[in-house]
């Protein structure tokens, strides 16, 4: 059992983790960036949400929702028989923003001295800094400038304050850039304020990729990911999907990502042999409905990342 979580329900095809203290292995945490053990924590939080909310409910519906899937993954032609286990919940504190990040920094750092990769399951995107904060001070610098961010969403997230609240899930990518990336790479962007966009340009680690700069070509992205080297992670809003496929979001934006583009991010990402993703989370889904198309669109591109990366 992991420090700070409950365990409601299990992702499908998740292996047994009664005991996470005998799952490492002498797996050492230099090893960690080439570990292929995954584990992953739901974060039942949504509180500074500014629209939809239900994002709580999100790690419930997306694992009830896994279990429609087969083994065989038939969109990449392989089996999902890695190794990954479902720690379940984070005990979260609701209404604290910074204490309930606090605890699952916590409990990532635990699955990370096991050897095993954090997947975090929202959840509002705020509880994104626990695992991104607890990577960070995984490495000599203490910051990320030795791992590439890449960012899925039509939002940048990246104001200094909304509503007077740095901790918010509209602040998200400020705090992830203020630990120094050595890039964030955001993509599907399409809704942003002006001093956003003016933050953006003046810095020389943010790439942007716009979803209509994708509707025009897919290629400028892929040639992207080919120069990439060394440590990503990965951050999906469920609202970069358009929302005729992902309606249920906090946020929802018109023109967004085709869920074959992120299928094929996946991919170009788990073909690059310099890479070694070390992390992944999956946030917003805003609904309290089993069998949520969203949900099911969110079940399937975690499905998809474990059998690439696990
Ligand atoms: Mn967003």
């Amino acid at each position: 059992m992991l420090f700070n979580t409950y365990e409601p329900w299990k992702f499908a095809f998740s292996s047994a983790s009664d005991d996470l203290s005998n799952l490492g292995n002498g797996e050492s945490v230099d090893d960690f960036a080439k570990s292929k053990k995954w584990g992953i924590i739901g974060v039942p939080f949504d509180s500074t949400c500014s629209y939809h909310h239900g994002s709580r409910y999100g790690p419930t519906i997306i694992r009830e929702a896994s279990f429609g899937f087969e083994q065989y993954n038939s969109t990449f032609e392989k089996i999902l028989d890695g190794e990954f286990y479902d720690c379940g919940d984070l005990n979260v504190v609701h209404g604290n923003c910074s204490k309930t990040c606090d605890a699952l920094e916590d409990s990532v750092n635990e699955l990370i001295e096991s050897g095993i990769k954090p997947i975090i399951i929202g959840g509002e995107h705020s509880v994104s800094i626990g695992p991104i904060k607890a990577l960070a001070k995984l490495e000599e610098s203490k910051d990320l400038s030795n791992i590439t961010v890449i960012h899925l969403d039509s939002h940048r997230d990246i104001i200094d304050e909304y509503i007077g609240e740095k901790d918010s899930h509209a602040t998200i990518m400020k705090r992830v850039h203020d630990l120094n990336p050595k890039e964030l790479i955001q993509i599907g962007i399409r809704s942003f304020s002006l001093e956003e966009k003016e933050f953006v340009e003046e810095q020389d680690n943010i790439s942007s990729f716009l979803a209509k700069d994708l509707y025009d070509s897919f290629e400028i992205l892929l040639e992207k990911f080919d120069s990439i080297e060394g440590k990503v992670y990965v951050s999906i809003d469920m609202d970069a999907f358009d929302p005729a496929f992902a309606p249920s979001v906090g946020n929802p934006t018109p023109n967004g990502l085709h869920p074959v583009d992120v299928e094929n991010i996946f991919d170009a990402l788990a073909s690059n042999e310099k890479i070694d993703v070390i992390g992944f989370d999956l946030v917003e889904v805003a609904s309290d409905r089993l069998g949520d198309v969203t949900a099911v669109l969110a079940a399937k591109m975690i499905y998809d990342f474990l059998t690439l990366f696990a």
